[in-house]
């Protein structure tokens, strides 16, 4: 087991719903560890370079527009095998095939509103987690 950083997003329709503690508290029961976090607006511009490998899809000018609807919270999340544990919390990506208990199953309506992001390998981690955070932002635990 290794332990790995992977970068989280708490979506405008979760913050909307008024949820981010309670996502937060999934991830910690879980033993995941928040050593960086932040609310932040995308601009169209950050939303579009966060998601450029979806740029051709069909979706992505309404993924760019509800990434930008509202507030979103970005954090790294620390732990064992963080990468695959914290998707496996999430549950997949349209909430109607996310198992019970997931945040998708209990706070998404839609694919198109999914409530998290989650990195799906170490590589899209490291990428996403440079383009959200400078490495003074990441806060190793000391106790
Ligand atoms: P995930 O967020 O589970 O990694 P993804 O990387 O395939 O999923 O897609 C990124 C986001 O794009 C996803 O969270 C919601 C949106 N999306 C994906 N497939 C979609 C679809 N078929 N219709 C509308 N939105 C979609
Ligand atoms: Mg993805």
């Amino acid at each position: 087991m290794a332990v790995e950083r992977t970068l989280s997003i708490v979506k405008p329709d979760a913050v909307g719903k008024n949820v981010i503690g309670e996502i937060f508290s999934r991830f910690e029961r879980a033993g995941l560890k928040i050593v960086a976090t932040k609310m932040m607006h995308l601009s169209k511009e950050k939303a579009e370079g966060f998601y450029a490998e979806h740029k051709e899809r069909p979706f992505f000018g309404a993924l760019v527009s509800f990434m930008t609807s509202g507030p979103v919270v970005v954090s790294v999340l620390e732990g064992e095998n963080a990468v695959i544990r914290h998707r496996e919390i999430l549950g997949a990506t349209d909430p109607k095939k996310a198992a019970a208990g997931t945040i998708r199953a209990d706070y998404a309506v839609s694919v198109d509103e999914n409530a998290t992001h989650g990195s799906d390998s170490t590589t899209s981690a490291e990428r996403e987690i440079n383009y959200f955070f400078s490495k003074e932002e990441v806060c190793p635990r000391t106790r």
